[in-house]
Order: structure tokens, then sequence, then C-alpha cells
């Protein structure tokens, strides 16, 4: 049987010689949390590597995911389905190893990492999710939801911003079974970090209300077992495990350094390093008895078998929550959904009224709520102002977890991640909410959303100058076209409570990826539909008032702008000027229309065409085409009443008109 430095030395050969293979990649992490990464996988980590999607398996997150050949030699040497092949074409395309831990592309790999802090901030989503997820469902002596969340994370997670916001939250929370470990190895990219790191880490997360276990030597696995059983046996508080570590560890020469941290450590260094640990196997082969003794293949398809009996006995016992579970964990929505969603959408569109579209949100959600108990959000400190809570939001709280409502405080990035992290999770639909121009501060995270991807709605409120006298502090501009550019993100500004409503459903129907919700502050006419245009507003872009006699013109519009569109084209009906107006409320999604579909709404010969949007204007050219004209802000907002900031910024039905004219005459 190989000693523990042996197995730990298998993943310091796996990740240097891969590393130096691709000639690109960071042995000095791997190197350096070996001996941690050996220790937990192989005596705490609960899981199966045949089953990557066990639902009660313990979750691991590679928070400082530069260190991706530490998990790939875990995955490999453990059992998953990523055979040494895949090693050997580190960072190459079409691989399943690429440069940073990609969910979806890599058996066992729970989220996406590389962008600092973000991992641990999926870590605490998912904590939290398993939290929810017990309260709501175990019974005494029939405990199905019992797994923990593991997480490394480095000294650039403990640097960026985000790690205080979501660890705060954590210790709040009492998120008992998350143990992050730090890897304290005093090296960063540009050195030693002690010119810019220097903060009394373990006193800040004691503050925060972990548990921390200081001045674990991270390459003594006695010491680190012990901090293991420690951070098993507190359940009230997060543990953090502080562990002092040697960046690239058994490289003679270079370790120690920040040489070890992003760079090959080069053919002598590596042969140095393969003498100092006394590994004598060629690149990628692995002694049969290395193998043997990390494999988790029977105990990980033991402990998955233990756990679908456990899950048998529960669902003799309470068979309706036990088919609620699994109908959540397979991520399905409910058999009436498709029947009733579709039927509040004709009441609310029947309904009418005029309100704000942040307030058509919360009736959506008052609508759907009550079918969907996976349906989990919460407000960056603005639930007031987003609308987030409805007649069904129940706290989630330390001490009771069975609720569907966060209160995340005033952290939009660490709210947004730690959602990615509840929907990587499963068993819930997350939804998260601020004021739309503080997206950008949630940013990355909703591109992190995209790219996975992962099922997330981000609503975003007070979309536009429209909101007022807050100001252009406050005034989103740039920020619907700039969430347009986001690839896969869908993006919805709907105009009243119907298009409000659609853009929900598709939002949740959106079992794939993420979707932004863009809604008013100010109160929007109500617009009457026929059936089929109803019907229609889930492609996106549709006509949704027909010009009186014949089409000479077409006035396309998003949110709070139909309104005004639509008056446009009344005065130009007036004045014996035929105009369509198009809503559009999700232009990525009518773009992927059928041709057909996109000629019956936009049709090619009429060229007069003016796009109508509070914001900037550019990402309109391709639609209105070179005779059109483009309504648009191109400029930071001020401080007024709304009203009049829609007459100064011209957003008014005369301008419209002026501009339909102007196109008119272009042609
Ligand atoms: C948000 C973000 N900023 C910058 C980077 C680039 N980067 C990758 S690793 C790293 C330094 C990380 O230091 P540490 O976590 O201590 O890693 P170690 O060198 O100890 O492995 C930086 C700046 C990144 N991946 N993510
Ligand atoms: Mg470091």
């Amino acid at each position: 049987m190989p000693n523990r430095t042996e197995l730990a030395n298998a993943i310091r050969a796996l990740s240097m010689d891969a590393v130096q293979q691709a000639n690109s990649g960071h042995p000095g992490m791997p190197m350096g949390m070996a001996d941690i990464a050996e220790v937990l996988w192989r005596d705490y980590l609960r899981h199966n590597p045949a089953n990557p999607h066990w639902p009660d398996r313990d979750r691991f997150v590679l928070s400082n995911g530069h260190g991706s050949m530490l998990l790939y030699s875990l995955l490999h040497l453990t059992g998953y389905d990523l055979p040494i092949g895949e090693l050997r074409n580190f960072r190459q395309l079409h691989s399943k190893t690429p440069g940073h831990p990609e969910y979806g592309e890599t058996p066992g790999v729970e989220t996406t990492t590389g962008p600092l802090g973000q991992g641990v901030a999926n870590a605490v989503g998912m904590a939290l999710a398993e939290k929810v997820l017990a309260d709501r469902f175990n019974r005494d002596g029939h405990e199905i939801v019992n797994h923990r969340t593991w997480v490394f994370m480095g000294d650039g997670c403990m640097m960026e911003g985000i790690s205080h916001e979501v660890c705060s939250l954590a210790g709040r929370l009492g998120l008992g079974k998350l143990t992050a470990f730090w890897d304290d190895n005093g090296i960063s990219i540009d050195g030693e970090v002690i010119g810019w790191f220097t903060d009394d880490t373990p006193a800040r997360f004691e503050a925060y209300g972990w548990q921390v276990i200081r001045g674990v030597d991270g390459h003594d696995p006695v010491e680190i077992q012990r901090a293991i059983d420690t951070a098993v046996a507190e359940t009230a508080r997060p543990t953090l495990i502080c562990t002092r570590t040697v960046i690239g560890f058994g490289a003679p020469n270079k370790q120690g350094t920040e040489a070890t941290h992003g760079a090959p450590l080069g053919a002598d260094e590596v042969a140095a390093a393969r003498a100092h640990l006394g590994w004598s196997h060629p690149p990628f082969e692995i002694p049969d008895e290395i193998y043997a003794a990390w494999s988790a293949k029977a105990a990980g398809a033991a402990a998955e078998a233990q756990w679908r009996k456990k899950l048998d006995a529960y669902r003799r016992d309470f068979g309706g929550l036990a088919g609620e579970f699994e109908r959540r964990m397979g991520g399905e929505l409910p058999d009436i959904w498709a029947e009733r969603s579709r039927a509040i959408i004709a009441e609310l569109q029947q309904k009418g009224g005029d309100v704000a579209t942040r307030k058509s949100s919360q009736m959506a959600l008052d609508s759907f709520g009550p079918l969907l108990p996976e349906l989990i959000g919460g407000s960056a400190d603005l639930a007031g102002s987003n609308n987030t809570i409805w007649k069904g939001s129940v706290d989630v709280n330390a001490g009771s977890a069975d609720g569907n409502y966060i209160y995340y405080g005033v952290r939009e990035f660490g709210m947004t991640a730690i959602s990615n992290g509840i929907g990587l999770h499963g068993g819930f639909i997350p939804y998260c909410a601020t004021f739309l121009v503080f997206s950008d501060y949630a940013r990355n995270a909703v591109r992190m959303s995209a790219l996975m991807p992962v099922r997330n709605i981000h609503v975003y409120t007070h979309d536009s100058i429209g909101l007022g006298e807050d100001g252009p502090t406050h005034q989103p501009v740039e920020h619907v076209a700039s969430l347009r550019l986001i690839p896969r993100l869908q993006v919805w500004r709907p105009c009243d409570t119907a298009e409000s409503a659609v853009a929900w459903k598709a939002a949740i129907e959106n079992r794939g990826g993420p979707t932004a919700l863009i809604f008013t502050r100010q109160n929007l006419p109500h617009q009457p539909r026929s059936a089929a245009q109803l019907e229609n507003v889930a492609r996106g872009g549709y006509v949704l008032k027909e010009a009186d006699g014949e089409m000479q013109a077409l006035i396309i519009a998003t949110g709070s702008e139909v309104g005004v569109a639509v008056a446009a084209a009344g005065k130009l009906s007036a004045e014996g000027v035929g105009v369509r107006v198009v809503s559009m409320p999700n232009p990525g999604l009518f773009l992927q229309q059928d041709r057909a579909y996109r000629d019956s709404v936009l049709p090619p010969a009429v060229t007069a065409r003016v796009a109508v949007e509070a914001g900037v204007s550019h990402c309109w050219a391709g639609l209105v085409g070179d005779r059109g004209r483009v309504v648009g802000i191109d400029r930071f907002g001020a401080s007024a009443p709304g009203k009049s900031l829609f007459e100064h910024y011209g957003l008014t039905p005369e301008n419209v008109s002026r501009a339909v004219r102007e196109s008119l005459a272009a042609i």
C-alpha cells in the first residue's frame, strides 16, 4: 500500500507533466495543495465517480481554478470518466481538460471556476441550497438531503471583494456544512503577497461568524485530518481551515516562489522534482497500486446505493414528497405548469391595468409562484423596489431554512454568484434582483451563468432615465445593450403586465440557461392584444399594432417606449401615414425566429423604420437599416422627474413621429 505522500505525489507528477506537455498552465497550486486534496478526497469526500450527478453527493469546488490540474488529477485517479489521454491533452481543443475547470465539459466538475472568488460564492450557494432542501424534505429518521460542500481557495480568492460578500452571508446564515480551505502559500502572481495582502484572514473569518482553524501544516496529513474532523463536528457555523503550504512543493529549485504559479517548470526542473519526490515513473504512467489506493469507485457505489435505500424508505413513508424531491432534482416543471401558465398569461392580459413593470413582475410571481415550490429568490437590499417578495415568500434564515426568500444584503456580485451556485446544486429555480444600473457590479457572475450555462433569473428594475430623480448614477443607459452582448443570455424588456408574464414564463422554462428580466420603475400603459398576438410575444418580437391603411413605415420599440411608439403611430395615422408598431421585448430571440416569421413582422419592403428605446442606439442599426432612424439616448441621464426627462431626451410621440417622417423622406 503506497503511503500518503506517494499518493499525493501522483497528483504532483500528473500536474507538472501535463503543464509541461501543454507548455502552459499552473503547476504550483496543485503541487502545493496535493496533500490536502489527498486527505480530503480519499477520507472524507462522499462521491461516486460512476455517477457525478447523484443528488446527495458532496460538492467540491476549486475556487482557485487556475489549479485545474489538481481537479483533473483527482477525477482521473478516483475513477471518473476522464482517461489519461485527456490529461495528456490538457488545454487542447476538444479535450475534457480545459485551461480552467468548465461545468458541463468534464464529469465531476461542479462549476466553472477561474475568475477568482466566484467559486467560493458558488460554493456558498450550493451549501445554502443543501440547507434549504434539507429543511424542506428531511423528516425524522429520513435524512435524504445530507451532504457537505468543500471549497479550495487561494490568496487571490481571499483578496477579491466577492469573498467578503459571500463569506459574510455564509456566516450569518450558519452554513455549517460548508468547509473552505485557504491555500495560505504567501504567493500570488506578482510575488510574495506580503507586499499587498497582510490581512488577518483568520480574524476576518471569525468576525463573519465562522469557525476558523488556524495554522494547519498543509503538508501534514495528520494535522489536515484533525482539522477536517473539527470542521465536520461543527454544525452551526461554516469552517475555514487555514493551511500553510509551499507553492510548487517538490520542485527543488522553484518551490515557494511565483515561478511555479503559472508556467511550466521546464524539463530540467521537472526531472529534478521527480528525483526530489522519489517519483521514478515516466510521465502519465501511474502504478497500479497507486490507482488502486486512489479508486473511489467501490466506496462511491456503496455510498450512493446506501442513499438510494434511504430514498426508498422515504418513498414508502412520504410518497408524495419523494416524488416532489425527484421532480425538483430532475429539473422538471410541475405537470400542471404548461396549462396553468398559459391560462395565467391570458388572465393577466384580460385584467389590463397601467402599472409599472416591476409591479407586473411581482404579479407574475404571485401567479406563477404558487405552482413552483422550487422558486427561490431575493434582492440585494432592494426588496421593496425590485418587488421580489410575493405573497408566498417565506424568509430563509439560519434557524429555519425552509423558505424561498433570501435577504442578500447589499451584495450584488455575491448574490448573483451565490444564485448561480443554487442553480448548479439543483432542486431550485433561482432569481436575484437589483437595480439595472448595478448589474455592472454583478456582471461577471451574469457572464458565468451564461458561459456554463446555468438557469438563473436576473431581475433588474429601474431600467432607464424613466426612474427619474435619482439621477445619472442610477439611470442605466448602456446596460440593456451591454447585457444583450453576452452570448446565450436571454434579455427581456417587456412593455406591460402580459409581456412581463410571458418573459417570466420563458425565464422559468429556460432550463438550460440564464435570463435577464428588465423592468421599469414608472407606470406603463396596458396594451390590448388578440390571442394570436399574445401567443407571439414568446417569439421575442411581434406586430402589436397594425398600420391603419397602407403600411408605409414601421416603429420597433421595447419596454417603456412601446407606449410612446403606439402614440406616435396614432398621431401619424391621423395625418394619413400608416405605421405598424412592432413590440420587441427580446430582439435576440426574435432574430432566432425563422425568416418567414421575421419577414412577416418586419416586411423587407418597408424600409422606413424607426427603433425607439431609452438607451444607447447602436444595437438597433441592423434592424432599421440604412434609411432608418433610432431614437435612443447616447449620453448619460440627468436628475429630474422621469416624465420631464423623457421629454428632454426626445422620447416622445412627437419626436418619434418626426423620426418616422425623416426615414420616409430618406427612401
Ligand atoms: C478575477 C480574477 N482576476 C485575476 C485573475 C488572474 N489570476 C489568476 S491566478 C492569480 C493569482 C492568484 O493568487 P493565488 O490565489 O494566491 O494563487 P497561487 O499563486 O497561490 O496558486 C491571478 C491574479 C483571475 N483568474 N481572476
Ligand atoms: Mg497564493
